[in-house]
């Protein structure tokens, strides 16, 4: 409690610093992430601002916090609901205790083929997505890609679904993936991401899931032997701004703004494709055992968690993202 109550003073006092420089110079508005400065995330914020600062001759920036310095991503996006924070990059992990429209990314096996599943997320599906977070005080600027997670422990080789049971595991907090690691009779840990890697030295937990980017830019393969390229889950990353400094921005930096981000997250995506391309190898070399499990049968061995969050979701949204892939 205590500590939630610092970064949000933290968060409150660099925010009223910045606005009091911005009175007479540029509007700067901080992002929040979780992830390495070398990530896709920060690369790709980075790219953004670049844009943005090119094309408003300075008067638009950002300023970006990674490695969960300000807050975690659950206190992130409760900070931009308050507008104690301008900007947060959040994988879908806590978004679904604010809004259930986003519950439709973390379906077990619901994306296969990215690169089709884009043009949804781009259309008006992932936009009326996107809006459901105004209801908090946000808008949802565009869905970023963080990417298909994938399993890792340092216990054993994990193969086949059965293989995961009785094994502790580090879970973003968001239901559907808790349920998922449920149905693999697995022992499903909820953590923010910045105690992770501690958690895995100190064998609190045996393992945990996240793309190939991140298992490689936080040195994951430091404290866990085995990799399993389940690509389990599809996780997009939700570019979030609060709602009023979003109102407050003159038409001409919104304008600017919508296409700097467009052309940022496509700069991202195309990032996180490459570096998906060639970390496999890479990770090896680290010293990593990785394991190329059959898809198929794990796909079976979670079908149940459909059912759970069928009336949350909706069966035409999950429908619809399925045949989007067709
Ligand atoms: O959004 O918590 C996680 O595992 C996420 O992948 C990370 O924070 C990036």
């Amino acid at each position: 409690m205590k500590k939630r109550f610092l970064f949000f003073t933290a968060m409150i006092l660099t925010g009223v610093l910045i606005f009091a420089a911005a009175a007479q110079a540029a509007t700067v508005l901080r992002v929040s992430h979780t992830l390495d400065p070398a990530s896709h995330y920060n690369r790709g914020l980075m790219y953004l601002d670049d844009l943005l600062q090119k094309r408003t001759n300075g008067e638009l920036k950002l300023d970006i916090y990674h490695s969960s310095q300000l807050a975690s991503e659950r206190d992130a996006v409760e900070g931009v609901t308050q507008g104690i924070l301008e900007m947060t990059l959040s994988s879908t992990g806590p978004l679904t205790n604010f809004t259930k429209a986003f519950m439709i990314f973390d379906l077990p096996f619901i994306v296969h083929d990215r690169v089709k599943a884009y043009q949804w997320f781009d259309g008006p599906q992932g936009q009326k997505i996107l809006d459901s977070v105004q209801k908090q005080n946000m808008v949802g600027l565009s869905i970023w890609e963080n990417g298909f997670r994938h399993l890792t422990n340092s216990k054993l080789p994990v193969v086949k679904p059965e293989d995961a049971k009785g094994l502790k595991i580090r879970l973003m907090e968001n239901a559907v993936h808790l349920a998922t690691f449920r149905a693999l009779d697995a022992y499903p840990t909820p953590m923010p991401f910045g105690e992770l890697f501690t958690a895995m030295q100190q064998k609190t937990v045996d393992g945990q899931e996240n793309p190939l980017v991140i298992i490689s830019t936080s040195k994951f393969y430091e404290v866990q032997k085995y990799l399993t390229l389940s690509g389990h889950f599809y996780s997009p990353a939700i570019l979030l701004i609060n709602k009023d400094v979003w109102e407050k921005l003159p038409p001409e930096q919104q304008k600017i703004m919508r296409e700097s981000v467009a052309e940022a997250r496509d700069w991202e995506r195309k990032y996180s494709l490459e570096m998906d391309a060639k970390l496999v190898a890479e990770l090896k070399e680290a010293g990593m055992e990785v394991a190329e499990p059959d898809k198929a049968l794990w796909a079976k061995a979670l079908e149940s968690v459909y059912k759970q969050f069928e009336a949350d979701i909706g069966k035409d949204v999950i429908e619809s993202l399925i045949n989007a892939q067709k």
